[in-house]
């Protein structure tokens, strides 16, 4: 049961940062996940915390992309797990991905606690947990480099939500397909993936869910359209442009 009055100006972020709270009390978000929200929130704030149309046009390209994928997977962290969890079990069952947890602030504990998590929503398998499948990608500098040999190893395409820098790179040099979800329009995750979608988790996870279901019995020639006529840099540029235009909106009064 939420703690946030119900009429509070700002309950729906309040209820978010609740749940993120929770999530640290139980043991699923480290500390710096709590920051790692804040710089979130404040690129939302200006976003008008709403859904651009570019990020639309992202969500569309993503959902086509992981359709097509033979073997796509979502990695989870903290924070994922603890914002959305039912979401990240829907969405992987409607796309046919698997689903991973892997960590930067690496941690045994953590893991498991949130593949449990995950399973209490509806989670099947959920791979990343231990060192039994563990394998390592030499070409990433952070804990993000132990991953496992039947998920992310083995993928094409890579779903990496609320991510720290170097990974998406990485990714992209073993021939993966990355997707980001990124509030920064200009951190080096969301110009270094081939999809990043510049929105809030809480927000995008179910539109990605409502666009699987809308888009799924389409022909692969049809979503392959929607995925080609995508362009990363361009959809960024125009992200940052929606944020500047509103800050000059806001500033004329
Ligand atoms: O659980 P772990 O150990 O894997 O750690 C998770 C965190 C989030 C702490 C780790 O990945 C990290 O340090 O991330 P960064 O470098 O702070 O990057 C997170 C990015 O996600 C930033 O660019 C934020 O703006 C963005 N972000 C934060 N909250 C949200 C978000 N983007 C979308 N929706 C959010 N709710």
């Amino acid at each position: 049961m939420s703690r946030v009055p119900k009429a509070h100006p700002r309950a729906e972020s309040l209820r978010v940062r609740e749940r993120l709270v929770d999530g640290f009390k139980s043991g699923l978000v480290v500390p710096e996940g709590l920051t790692a929200h804040g710089r979130g929130e404040a690129f939302d704030y200006i976003l008008g915390e709403r859904t651009s149309k570019f990020a639309r046009s992202a969500i569309e390209a993503a959902v086509a992309e992981m359709l097509l994928a033979e073997r796509p997977v979502i990695s989870v962290n903290g924070n994922v797990a603890a914002l959305v969890p039912a979401e990240i079990v829907t969405l992987a069952k409607l796309v046919g991905a698997k689903i991973e947890v892997n960590l930067f602030h690496g941690s045994n504990r953590r893991e498991v606690a949130i593949a449990k998590y995950l399973r209490k929503h509806g989670a099947e398998d959920v791979f990343g947990v231990g060192s039994k499948f563990a394998t390592r990608i030499p070409e990433i500098n952070s804990n993000r480099r132990k991953v496992d040999r039947r998920g992310i190893a083995a993928s094409d395409v890579v779903l990496i939500p609320l991510e720290d820098g170097d990974r998406a790179m990485a990714l992209r040099k073993l021939g993966k397909r990355v997707i980001a979800i990124d509030l920064n329009p200009m951190s080096r995750t969301a110009r270094a993936a081939d999809i990043a979608i510049v929105d809030n988790i809480t927000r995008a996870l179910p539109l990605m869910i409502e666009t699987a279901k809308s888009i799924s019995q389409k022909p692969r020639e049809k979503l392959q359209k929607i995925m080609e006529k995508f362009d990363n840099n361009a959809n960024l540029k125009a992200s940052l442009r929606f944020m500047l235009e509103r800050l000059e909106n806001l500033s004329r009064g």
